[in-house]
């Protein structure tokens, strides 16, 4: 129970159900957005309640049967840990000229509560306390670290930054490393510096849409920037009998157990339910390396959503998701003949990942859906023969807005890439007038959250 509730509180917390749900991702694709408009969608729902299947909440369950009847956004729980900034975000986009909000570095969380009618006979108002929790999907990367030495991790580590692609951006950290002796002490400055390298690197990789960039804690620090732990790059064989060699091996350890182990018995394992915002689109657009690079890091990140006791992870002793959901985002960038096709892409690059089909073994549930959480553009349709879908919509760097042919999805999976036109435009959110009274237009928002918690409104 919180401090700093009064007595009718405090006992109303007593008999509030609670549900803590996991919102996760990289960087830039769709969590801020996604938490601010649902946030947004529920403290508005009264406006769409006798609009059954309209507004951002249509398909949401315990809305459409008149169940629901409010949701109010706690301040006073947590109120010790960062707060998703739910003001700033809604500050942004609810305006005359809205504007996306800003990224968010590390782990946030917005409480809030919901209070709906039972469904038996004797309809009570229970209320349904949900946790969001934000954090980044680049931590969950770190994962496979945990069960590899140091000596492993670097092998692997430099092997990959010496692909195609991925070595001209490290060949700064190499020509560093090239110029340290083999029986070099431990030296912070010298570590400090390296990092600078590997970090830099790290980063090149992610701003192009590749994932498997470890420590992610380098490209996500939250609360640890500048910390000494963070300071770690792999080392190879050569370097690493040296006391600096040594002294990284130590430092190896200590961001196992002082940073990824944490982060799983903190947050992760409290998580009900899970939300994996999916940027498909973007990586279709960058081709071929980054899509595979996604496949392969979802490869090593999948048994962590296990569900039960026996999960990957067994000294966190289990997981509680009993629902993942895979939300491929930004679905207003596609025309809409083709956001089934998203959908479609999604699942079968999950049969991909999933080669053992350990997805209908060992995860409770998962269920994939395209999702647009504050929709920026409009279907059209052209105007000549023959008439084809298009969207209306204002791209970023353009004036106004107007009609944009994105091309269409490939079909294939793993998509022929020779043959894939598709373009992805950032498009600006349109200026939404009612958007403080009734929320962002959306695309399966609320069908997303009726799968996520749409059962535990009884
Ligand atoms: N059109 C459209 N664009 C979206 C939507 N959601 C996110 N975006 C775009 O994606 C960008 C990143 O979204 P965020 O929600 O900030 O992403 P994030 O996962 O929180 O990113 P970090 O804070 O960097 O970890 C936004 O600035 C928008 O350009 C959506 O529903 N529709
Ligand atoms: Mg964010």
């Amino acid at each position: 129970m919180q401090e700093g509730l009064n007595p009718m509180e405090k006992i109303s917390d007593l008999f509030t159900t609670k549900l803590t749900i996991g919102v996760t991702g990289f960087s830039r694709s769709g969590k801020t957005v996604f938490i601010g408009a649902l946030a947004q969608a529920l403290v508005c729902a009264d406006a769409w309640k006798q609009k059954t299947g309209q507004g951002p909440l249509a398909q949401f369950g315990p809305l459409e049967r008149g169940q629901f009847r409010a949701a109010r956004i706690r301040d006073d729980v947590h109120a010790d840990t960062p707060q998703f900034p739910f003001r700033q975000v809604r500050d942004s986009l609810a305006t005359h000229d809205a504007a996306w909000p800003q990224a968010t570095e590390g782990i946030s969380r917005l409480v809030l509560d919901l209070d709906y009618h039972t469904t038996g006979f004797y309809k009570r108002i229970k209320t349904l306390r949900i946790e969001l929790i934000d954090y980044p999907g680049e931590w969950l990367v770190d994962l496979p670290m945990l069960e590899q030495s140091y000596a492993e991790w670097s092998e692997q580590a430099l092997a990959l930054a010496g692909t195609e692609l991925r070595s001209s951006w490290s060949e700064p950290f190499f020509a560093q490393l090239g110029r340290l002796g083999t029986g070099e002490k431990f030296d912070e400055e010298q570590a400090i510096k390296l990092t600078g390298s590997w970090a830099g690197y790290l980063q090149q990789a992610a701003d192009y849409g590749l994932s498997r960039n470890q420590p992610g804690r380098l490209l996500r620090p939250g609360a640890l920037r500048n910390s000494p732990v963070l300071r770690l790059f792999p080392l190879p064989e050569v370097c690493r009998d040296s006391p600096f060699g040594k002294g990284m091996e130590k430092r190896f350890e200590e961001y196992k157990k002082k940073i990824i182990k944490p982060f799983f018995r903190e947050h992760f394992k409290h998580i009900d339910r899970q939300i994996v915002m999916l940027d498909l689109l973007r990586v279709l657009q960058q081709g071929k390396q980054a899509f595979d690079e996604m496949v392969e890091t979802f490869r090593e990140v999948l048994p962590v959503f296990h569900y039960g006791r026996k999960n990957l992870i067994p000294w966190l002793g289990g997981t509680k998701i009993s629902r993942l959901l895979f939300a491929a985002t930004k679905g207003d960038h596609v025309t809409r003949g083709d956001r089934a096709n998203l959908e479609q892409m999604v699942r079968r690059m999950l049969s991909l990942v999933d080669d053992r089909n350990e997805l209908r073994s060992q995860v409770a549930d998962y269920e994939v859906m395209t999702l647009a959480s504050v929709r920026a553009t409009e279907d059209r349709m052209t105007v000549k023969a023959p008439k084809r879908e298009i969207l209306y919509g204002r791209p970023a760097g353009e004036g106004k807005a107007s009609q944009w042919d994105p091309g269409g999805l490939p079909l294939d999976m793993p998509p022929d890439w020779a043959t894939v036109f598709f373009e992805f435009y950032r498009f600006e959110p349109p200026p939404m007038a009612e958007a403080l009274s009734e929320g962002y237009p959306a695309i399966n928002l609320g069908k997303a959250l009726d799968y996520l918690i749409g059962e535990d409104l009884k």
